[in-house]
């Protein structure tokens, strides 16, 4: 480019446009709390119990109710903030189980950890395990289909004023991923999820208790996850607190692998701690994981990375 080509007006616009966006950070929203979870001052920890044979991660690990309560009462021991406990595997591919043996497998556990003093939320699409699981003592409802798997689901919600998380979702399991079909994936999950936010509000569930999920995995392809963290904030823009469950998936996986060794569920935990700091640090009200203690390290970073510091004090005379 030529000198004469550059009008010098623009580049000192430019310019100042440039050090305003270095030297004056966003200012931090205050922080979201949801009335039914606990307060933190910081991105909250759900820890995940999947009561199932067949969930990709730790599918068969939790199946007897013991082990289940166990495993439970070891994540909130680790520090988690919510524990949220399933009965029926969401992978990619997994066909349905039946509402009562959905019931039989998480009931004792929602009960029992519930009775240890814990806040529980029942990871469900159907409004009769939901209905069960609040009545054993769960605090609120994990919707894997945002209220679309069943229409009683929104009425369920509003009348019991628990929270209520609804994820962006296009489908049962066993096909979804068919529909992992999208012109601009942020937009369309954040038209979708709008959608679904005005019927659970006309439906009357309380807005102060409408958590919002994109669904990383949940007929999304590795590209559609990523671009969906990295546009976080446009589904924040909705409003609502949003929770991210990234922890293990298949997109990790695929990220991680060397040669055609694709790293097992579990050894993908760093990871999964990395995309929690960095949702926390872009303002993720929640983050659902499977390693509780990397987590927490990772979201306390998060907090005092956009907490806002200010100078220490001068050190005193003699110090
Ligand atoms: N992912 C799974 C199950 N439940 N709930 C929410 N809100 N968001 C998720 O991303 C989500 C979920 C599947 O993962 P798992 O088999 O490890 O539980």
């Amino acid at each position: 480019m030529t000198a004469e080509l550059i009008d010098p007006g623009a580049a000192m616009a430019y310019l100042n446009g440039l050090t305003g966006t270095l030297t004056a950070p966003a200012a931090p929203r205050p922080r979201q709390h949801v009335p039914g979870f606990p307060r933190r001052d910081r991105c909250l920890v759900m820890g995940i119990v999947n009561v199932t044979p067949d969930s990709f991660s730790d599918g068969g690990t939790y199946l007897a109710a013991a082990s289940a309560i166990k495993h439970g009462l070891a994540l909130a021991r680790a520090g988690a903030d919510i524990i949220d406990v399933g009965g029926e595997s969401t992978r990619p591919g997994a066909s349905r189980v039946a509402a009562a043996e959905e019931l039989r497998r998480v009931l004792p556990v929602v009960r029992e950890l519930s009775a240890a003093g814990l806040t529980v939320t029942i990871d469900t699409t159907r409004s009769r395990v939901a209905e069960a699981a609040l009545a054993a003592g769960a605090a609120g409802i994990n919707d894997v289909s945002g209220g679309l798997a069943d229409p009683a689901m929104a009425r369920l919600a509003a009348g019991a004023h628990v929270p209520y998380i609804a994820t962006h979702w296009r489908g049962l399991s066993r096909d979804m991923q068919q529909r992992a079909v999208y012109t601009d994936v942020v937009a369309e999950v954040t038209a979708e999820l709008r959608a679904r936010l005005e019927s659970l509000l006309q439906a009357g569930v309380d807005r102060r208790q409408l958590v919002l999920d994109p669904g990383l995995g949940f007929a999304k392809q590795p590209p559609h996850n990523w671009q969906l963290l990295n546009r976080l904030a446009e589904l924040r823009a909705l409003g609502q607190p949003v929770l991210i469950g990234a922890s293990r998936k298949a997109f990790l996986g695929a990220l991680l692998r060397s040669g055609d060794h694709t790293p097992a569920p579990a050894a993908r935990d760093m990871a999964t701690a990395a995309v929690s700091a960095l949702a926390a640090a872009a303002g993720a009200y929640c983050v659902r994981v499977h390693d509780v203690p990397l987590t927490l390290d990772a979201v306390r970073v998060a907090a005092e990375w956009t907490a806002p510091h200010g100078d220490p004090a001068p050190p005193e005379e003699g110090q």
